[in-house]
């Protein structure tokens, strides 16, 4: 199934757009029994990519992301992402054939920080291309008290950086004023939201008990390249995975 008109014409004019139902419910509880698995049992050196972080509302630290899932170390979860169906949206969304750029998942547990307002670009992305279209994978209900996605929803953005690389748009938490030009995407297990790498979004911290897991996989043109291994063999120079004990400040993070 590749998206209507209407959904590629409201993605080009708002930066995003909503696909309820994308996955279903058996395939996401697979993917959430397999998230638990991760979190519980640290995985190798040279499999996924974990960053834990001390929380600034409990103290305590928490499994915040993890990057690298995808591939040959997890090949049935790839299966069950990777669709033919998602790769013809993501070809809708593109204008050609997609290749995939980053994955992680954002475990976003009660307890875990903001993300502040920012622009997925500007996490110094300009280096490997211009565009990239990422999808988030609802694997847990997204509510309002446990941390829902806000998008800016009135296309007032620039399809360039807004500010300085590496800095949010603005130090304020959401909600963010006014509240009438933002969106917040309440949404279910197997929803999914496709955005561009220039639509401002963020989400609170997560005061509620209850986890909100999302998956983000992100993707470029196939006329730039196939550069994932090389983003990941520069952040992880840069901004090195870190295992239990060694939960870095929650000030200190990167998209
Ligand atoms: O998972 C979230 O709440 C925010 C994710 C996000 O915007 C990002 O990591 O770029």
């Amino acid at each position: 199934m590749n998206l209507s008109t209407q959904d590629i014409e409201q993605f080009r004019q708002r930066g995003y757009c909503v696909q309820p139902g994308f996955y279903d419910q058996a395939t996401i509880q697979k993917i959430s029994a397999w998230l638990d698995a991760l979190k519980t049992t640290p995985p190798p050196d040279g499999a996924e990519a974990c960053y834990y972080e001390q929380s600034p509302v409990t103290g305590e630290e928490l499994l915040v992301r993890v990057e690298h899932v995808l591939g040959e170390h997890n090949p049935e979860i790839t299966r069950l992402m990777l669709t033919p169906k998602l790769l013809a949206a993501v070809t809708d969304l593109l204008g050609e054939e997609p290749v995939l750029f980053k994955e992680k998942v954002n475990y976003k547990l009660p307890g875990t920080r903001p993300d502040k307002l920012h622009q997925d670009q500007a996490a110094g992305w300009n280096a490997y291309t211009d565009f990239f279209v990422t999808m988030a994978i609802v694997i847990d209900a997204n509510r309002r008290d446990n941390a829902a996605l806000s998008f800016l929803a009135n296309g007032k953005y620039e399809k360039a950086l807004m500010g300085p690389e590496w800095e949010p748009l603005t130090d304020a938490d959401p909600p963010w004023e006014p509240a009438s030009d933002y969106e917040l995407l309440e949404a279910n297990p197997g929803d999914v939201v496709f955005f561009d790498s220039y639509v401002p979004h963020g989400s609170p911290a997560n005061t509620s008990n209850a986890p909100r897991r999302n998956i983000y996989l992100t993707f470029n043109r196939k006329s730039a390249g196939d550069l994932r291994m090389r983003y990941y063999h520069d952040k992880w120079k840069s901004y090195p995975p870190n295992k239990p004990g060694q939960g870095r400040s929650s000030g200190s993070y990167r998209v």
